[in-house]
């Protein structure tokens, strides 16, 4: 048909990080920037040609834009078959099902997650493969590379549609389906939550307040929460997807979800606080006064997970990456399952989710999923709690409280240094590293060290070792710290650390976690000699 062959030169910065290709919106306007990535994977993926593809996105500024984009891109390149989100519109989880349950070949999932969006905000791309997970180290640096040699992208002006209407198009040889973006994933969360337990959990009179912080899950928490399970209408905050997020952060944690903190621990407060961030695979859960961190979140949903009707089988394993905190490690040895320990970034999961031996998996950055999809699910993860507290009757509080009596306590936040000079925040990691090799026999914030080691993993199921995956200091079960550098920023480096300690003393339960971590973070501070190598006196974010 109308395909034309572009020429067109290569751009030196495509190298995806920890989720996708991540980009200042500015960055993704410049000529062929976006056509010469998507060229990128059409050529490095053949398994396109001839199949279905899934696209769709968080609804941030450009979205639309892009999808128009890649869609007369696919044409060119032989899709046979584009499915593609109503308005643009599919959140990470949805999408990834969606690839699934299409037996899709792959999708573009177009998000910068919880980065600010608008003209001056952040764009993005990930590219799902079949099965619904992203794609692998392998492929990626394989994309990248390409994209570094490129010389033409393929296009049809002719394939294009109106995003915005419901149907089935034919153009060339491509047939384009605008579907609704929520029915498929509604469904799937009512094959596996008891929907008339939570309905009459919420009837009861039980309140829930969920913030979509006017990003991609509103429409879904305003299917599933307010019309499926019959909550208020006033139960979904923020539920209007804006292509500026509102102005806001849609990062669902301590310091961008300070209000539904001060909602959960003020007067007459609901039952359930949560949120999800701006494609809505993250979660945040709040009780009345009580801040589930979301490594306490996985192990307790993991210690329940079998009381839930899509779980009754119980559970094959459970996966958490490296820096997220060891409580769910409690949970797999009480149950008599494998705990899985990977590196950061959800791509990790999905050999261990394919090969049938995880059935939940869980990181710090306030993400859990489990075998139903392939990408974290922060509505899912509401979901499950919501089934929690339907089946047990306790409050967010007494579930917590009883789950430390039974497994003991792991305090933990994390320290994030943002917007740090490039070499500063790798002069604090080398100074950490250069620390390592003594440590082994001496003493950090009290505790023995035990281990100190730069983190790397072997995928067992396909035999890939990832490297440089974050340094760590463990002292036995007691405690840990952490340090790595961000791969999701588009401005200077980001500097993580990660603080964990571990108590089981019935006295030792109920400590403010800044007070029980503040030895550790002392002893990293001197370790990394942060402030001295950045010159700031405190993270920029603790979460
Ligand atoms: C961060 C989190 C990581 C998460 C990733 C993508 O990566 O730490 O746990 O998987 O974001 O999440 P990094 O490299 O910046 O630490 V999302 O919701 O931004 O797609
Ligand atoms: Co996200």
């Amino acid at each position: 048909m109308a395909a034309r062959e572009i020429p067109t030169k290569p751009y030196l910065d495509q190298k995806p990080g920890t989720a996708g290709l991540r980009k200042k919106v500015e960055v993704f306007q410049q000529p062929h920037y976006l056509e010469n990535f998507l060229q990128s994977i059409f050529d490095c993926a053949p398994e396109l040609k001839g199949a279905t593809l899934v696209i769709g996105g968080d609804g941030r500024y450009h979205n639309r834009d892009a999808i128009r984009t890649a869609i007369a891109m696919a044409s060119a390149n032989g899709v046979a078959r584009v499915v593609v989100g109503q308005g643009g519109l599919l959140s990470t989880p949805a999408a990834s099902h969606l690839i699934r349950k299409l037996g899709a070949a792959g999708g573009f999932l177009l998000t910068a997650s919880h980065n600010p969006a608008g003209p001056e905000g952040d764009f993005g791309i990930k590219f799902n493969i079949a099965g619904g997970g992203q794609a692998g180290e392998g492929l990626t640096e394989r994309i990248h590379a390409h994209s570094k040699r490129i010389t033409h992208y393929r296009i049809d002006d002719d394939a294009d549609v109106d995003l915005d209407r419901r149907a089935t198009v034919q153009t060339g040889s491509m047939r384009i389906d605008v579907v609704d973006g929520v029915d498929d994933y509604a469904e799937l969360m009512q094959s596996l939550f008891d929907f008339d337990r939570m309905r009459d959990w919420i009837r009861q009179g039980h309140g829930l307040r969920f913030d979509a912080m006017h990003a991609v899950t509103g429409p879904y928490a305003r299917r599933i929460l307010v019309e499926q399970l019959g909550a208020p209408a006033a139960s979904v905050l923020n539920a209007t997807p804006l292509e500026d997020f509102g102005g806001g952060h849609p990062d669902p944690n301590l310091v961008y979800g300070k209000h539904l903190v001060e909602l959960a621990f003020g007067a007459g407060a609901p039952e359930l606080v949560a949120a999800s961030d701006g494609d809505g695979d993250r979660n945040m859960i709040l009780g009345r006064e009580i801040f589930v961190s979301p490594g306490d979140s996985l192990a307790m949903l993991a210690a329940h997970l079998p009381q839930l009707p899509g779980y009754r089988d119980g559970v094959a394993g459970i996966a958490r990456s490296m820096p997220t905190s060891r409580a769910a490690d409690h949970v797999a040895r009480a149950l008599k399952v494998p705990a899985f320990e990977t590196p950061t970034g959800w791509k990790f999961f999905c050999n261990l989710l394919d090969a049938g031996q995880a059935t939940i998996c869980g990181e710090e950055s306030f993400g859990t999923s489990s075998n139903h999809a392939r990408e974290k699910d922060g509505l899912w993860a509401v979901l499950a709690w919501l089934n929690v507290l339907a089946v047990t009757g306790k409050s967010i509080a007494e579930t917590a409280r009883a789950h430390w009596q039974r497994y003991g306590r792991h305090y933990y936040q994390r320290h994030d240094y943002e917007g740090l000079p490039g070499p500063a925040a790798e002069a604090v990691m080398q100074a950490f590293a250069g620390e390592l090799a003594n440590l082994p026999g001496q003493q950090v914030g009290d505790r023995d060290v035990t281990l100190a080691d730069e983190f790397s993993y072997h995928d067992r199921i396909d035999g890939s070792i990832a490297s440089n995956q974050g340094l760590r200091i463990v002292c036995g079960d007691h405690a840990r710290i952490i340090m790595r550098l961000s791969g999701t920023g588009t401005q200077g480096a980001t500097l993580r650390l990660y603080l964990e300690r571990y108590e089981h003393d019935a006295s030792a339960l109920a400590w403010r976690p800044a007070d029980a971590l503040a030895p550790l973070a002392a002893a990293a501070d001197r370790l990394g000699r942060i402030g001295e190598l950045t010159g700031r006196r405190a993270p920029t974010l603790v979460t």
